[in-house]
């Protein structure tokens, strides 16, 4: 990524409202963002879509930056794109949910692309990620689509209150409120226990593979009796 990238992401929003003014895209489509989860403290997945090229040039690159208060992220491979996830070092380090010390936060997220995508076709791209604890937040994720010619930086945010939308928002969600005894809370309690009791994974992963032992006997019989049914309808 070239340093005028990571400067124009950390562009405050009027810098970046006066560049993106330069470029022409339609009202629609844009760069946007779609949550699996939205609750406080949930675990998500995001589909960010890009809609078109820039003015008409082939997309070369997606970059996405991730927010404050967000310091791991996964994503999802997609077989057009190489992805690289770029760190900055913490002024602070602090501890994640599994008692580790973090030097180092995940900063952005490269999507870059094995042959550009045209003008005229979508494509998308999936992270992984707990939301911060913050009900009640808009929580926007500006992402710097580079083209074959040109740039489009989708880092404007709506100022509060405005119904108004800015030339080239960033793509943006609500947290919502936090959901106590659903089956993402349940999951990461347990996901925690796991971690928390080392004995009772010990076991656990004894039962994996004694249910992969008893797996393959079964996958056994079935590829036998296939075989026979197979034999059968030959004879
Ligand atoms: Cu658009």
């Amino acid at each position: 990524m070239s340093r005028r990238t990571l400067a124009r992401l950390g562009a405050p929003a009027a810098a970046a409202a006066a560049i993106t003014l330069l470029a022409v895209a339609p009202a629609s489509a844009h760069v946007t963002v779609t949550p699996s989860e939205t609750a406080a403290g949930a675990y998500t997945v995001l589909t960010f879509s890009a809609g078109h090229g820039c003015e008409g040039s082939p997309s070369k690159q997606f970059t996405i930056k991730v927010p404050e208060g967000i310091n791991d992220v996964t994503p999802t491979r997609q077989p057009f794109y190489d992805v690289k996830v770029t760190t900055e070092k913490l002024d602070k380090p602090i501890e994640d949910a599994h008692g580790n010390k973090l030097t180092e936060r995940d900063a952005t997220v490269v999507y870059t692309a094995k042959t550009p995508l045209p003008d005229g076709q979508r494509d998308a791209f999936e992270v992984s990620l707990q939301l911060p604890d913050e009900e009640g937040t808009t929580l926007a994720f500006p992402v710097v689509q580079t083209c074959e010619k040109g740039e489009t930086a989708w880092v404007e945010e709506a100022p509060e209150g405005s119904t108004e939308e800015p030339e080239s928002p960033a793509p943006a969600f609500e947290i919502t409120e936090a959901v106590a005894e659903d089956a993402h809370g349940a999951s990461a309690a347990s996901h925690d226990d796991a971690e928390s009791a080392p004995a009772a994974e010990k076991k656990s992963d004894g039962n994996l593979w004694g249910g992969v032992g008893a797996g393959a006997g079964i996958l056994g019989l079935i590829a036998g009796s296939t075989a026979l049914a197979l034999g059968r309808r030959k004879a």
